[in-house]
């Protein structure tokens, strides 16, 4: 699963917040995914209240993912998902794993492995997140290769899948994607 005949890139991205009305940010955000330059929302997970993973004196996350048909590079992909964290009134206090209204990662980019200052994808921590492999895998095939390291279905029977809880879905947001994605049809081109 990589470049598709209708043009551009599949690709992956994480959603996270446990700051603000967690669930209202990733709504909002699933909607300004899906309108992003040069980009198509494929498919949206349902949205997921996770545990959380590091420090534990935080709120539980909301967690969820899509799918991007896009023609954006992965590193203007990057910087596109930044903008829309900052609209977020995202704030980067150095702690490592801390608390935040919103959180974009880029999980997958087609079949690319990147390793830069600044970009890695696969995302790293990838294999050993269920908040990110269980959304996952509600968009994405069992099948589908994850770059340097398997299946998602190996990864999934891997990792510790607890602490992971679906919310109750509300067709307003991300049916509507999922609608789409499980459509015969292609989706319409992404705008140039
Ligand atoms: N960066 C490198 N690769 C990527 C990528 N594939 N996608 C760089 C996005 N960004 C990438 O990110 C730091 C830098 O990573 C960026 O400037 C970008 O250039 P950040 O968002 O500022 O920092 P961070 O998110 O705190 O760091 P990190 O290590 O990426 O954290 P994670 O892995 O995102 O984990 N528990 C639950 N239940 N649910 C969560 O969503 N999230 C975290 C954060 C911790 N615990 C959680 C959750
Ligand atoms: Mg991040």
């Amino acid at each position: 699963m990589g470049t598709d005949p209708y043009g551009g890139v599949l690709a992956y991205v994480g959603i996270g917040s446990n700051l603000a009305d967690p669930e209202g940010q990733v709504r909002r955000a699933l909607v300004e995914l899906a309108a992003l330059p040069q980009s198509a929302l494929v498919a949206g997970s349902r949205l997921y209240r996770t545990a959380p993973v590091g420090p534990q004196d935080q709120p539980d996350y909301v967690n969820a993912a899509v799918c991007l048909r896009t023609r954006l590079t992965a590193e203007g992909l990057l910087a596109a998902l930044q903008r829309v964290e900052r609209a977020h009134g995202r704030v980067r206090d150095g702690r490592r794993w801390g608390p935040r209204t919103l959180d974009l990662d880029i999980l997958l980019y087609g079949e690319a492995l990147i390793d830069r200052p600044g970009l890695r994808v696969p995302h790293p921590e990838l294999a050993n997140r269920a908040f990110v492999l269980v959304p996952l895998a509600d968009i994405a095939p069992p099948r589908l290769a994850i770059p340097g390291g398997g299946s998602l279905a190996e990864l999934i029977a891997r990792c510790p899948c607890g602490g992971v809880a679906a919310l109750p879905d509300r067709q307003s947001d991300c049916g509507a994607a999922r609608a789409l994605a499980e459509s015969p049809q292609p989706a319409a081109e992404p705008a140039d």
